[in-house]
């Protein structure tokens, strides 16, 4: 250990010598590096941890290709337009609210650890279903690995979102915490700073948002393996942050947390998570016919007449003449064109 590290750089020292996975060994890593004291004396011991990081990324990056990107990760088929997790302690009423949301019989008792395994069920949403996955309880410890941790957390990062269950503040708390241990950051944002590959150097644009001198932020970088970068910062920078935007285990995901089964109205549930997926809902009609508001259409946020088209047929979007959208539109049946961007529920007529 180098010289005046402190009690935080010895921790993550030895989370470096009992991780068992690369990403466990990489993720402390760059703790090492956030908690290393930054002197003349520790120059040598930065150096080695440069190089460590370097020849392990490496190393996953030959990994990854052999196995054509399958990765070492737990992840559940998804199935629907969406694959959504209800994440909760033991007890909270996971099983309840799956079979509350879904035509599912799922176990329901009073004592922990009821459900061992994750549950999938689908949930309808007008007419569009959503993959829900009920995953084993996280406790106080799930992310060093108790009650079956890790594999709750990787089922839970591959999914697109996640339904918080929480009681009350303190398991609200808990279980952030967990997840963040395990680098699910929830409703967080990935930091605004923007890397490009430059031909040499490291510089920044927006350089007044550094909340450190250049010469130290040039100095973390190289450490972490980089060297040649233009990078653009679009808010505070520190330490941690600069190390965060260059962690890619972190799997930055949105959620709803709720509080309690009792008061729940189904129907604004089901809204509420159908609008973590960041999808709309379109319906589609023959000319002169109406709309089937069974079997909705699901399309990304933003989707345009061209995009629905497309995901009709590619024939379609060829033969292509124009379209009348009613919903989002001032009028009834209003004439649009090709780059118009559809809403939730428009009910779109295409003319080809
Ligand atoms: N009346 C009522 N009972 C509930 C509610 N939520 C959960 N329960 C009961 O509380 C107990 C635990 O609920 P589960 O749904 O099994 O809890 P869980 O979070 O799935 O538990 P584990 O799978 O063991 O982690 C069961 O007896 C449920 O029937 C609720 O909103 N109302
Ligand atoms: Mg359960």
């Amino acid at each position: 250990m180098p010289v005046n590290a402190g009690v935080d750089y010895g921790l993550a020292e030895q989370k470096y010598l009992d991780a068992k996975t690369p990403e466990e060994k990489l993720s402390a890593l760059y703790e090492m590096v956030r908690t290393i004291p930054k002197h003349k004396g520790t120059e040598k011991a930065r150096k080695e941890l440069s190089g460590k990081i370097a020849k392990l990324k490496s190393q996953m990056e030959k990994v990854k290709a052999t196995k054509k990107g399958s990765g070492a990760n737990l992840s559940i088929k998804k199935d629907g337009c969406g694959q959504i997790v209800i994440v909760g302690m033991p007890n909270s009423g996971k099983s309840h609210l799956l079979n509350f949301l879904t035509n599912s019989n799922v176990k329901e008792a009073t004592y922990a650890f009821t459900t061992k395994k994750p549950e999938v069920a689908a949930m309808d949403f007008i007419g569009a279903k959503v993959q829900l996955i009920e995953v084993p309880a996280v406790i106080a410890g799930s992310s060093k690995g108790k009650a079956n941790g890790f594999k709750v957390m990787s089922w839970i990062r591959t999914a697109d979102a996640v339904i918080l269950l929480a009681s009350n503040p303190r398991e609200e708390k808990i279980l952030l915490k967990e997840l963040k241990n395990s680098k699910i950051y929830i409703n967080l944002e990935p930091p605004k700073v923007f890397f490009k590959q430059a031909e040499k150097g490291i510089s920044f644009t927006n350089e007044n948002f550094l909340k450190m001198s250049v010469s130290s932020a040039v100095e973390l970088l190289k450490t972490l393996g980089v060297h040649k970068a233009s990078i653009l910062l679009n808010e505070p920078v520190d330490e941690e942050k600069l190390i965060e935007v260059l962690d890619k285990s972190i799997a930055y995901m949105k959620a709803i947390i709720v509080n309690g089964l009792s008061e729940l109205n189904k129907d604004e549930l089901k809204e509420k998570i159908f609008g973590l997926l960041n999808k709309i809902l379109v319906y589609t009609k023959k000319p002169g016919g109406k709309p089937d508001f069974n079997s909705p259409l699901v399309l990304n946020k933003g989707a345009t007449i061209d995009d629905l088209a497309n995901s009709l047929h590619k024939d379609f979007a060829k033969k292509f003449k124009y379209a009348c959208v009613t919903g989002s539109t001032k009028y009834e049946n209003q004439r649009v064109s090709r780059d118009y961007q559809l809403q939730n529920r428009d009910v779109v007529e295409i003319y080809a």
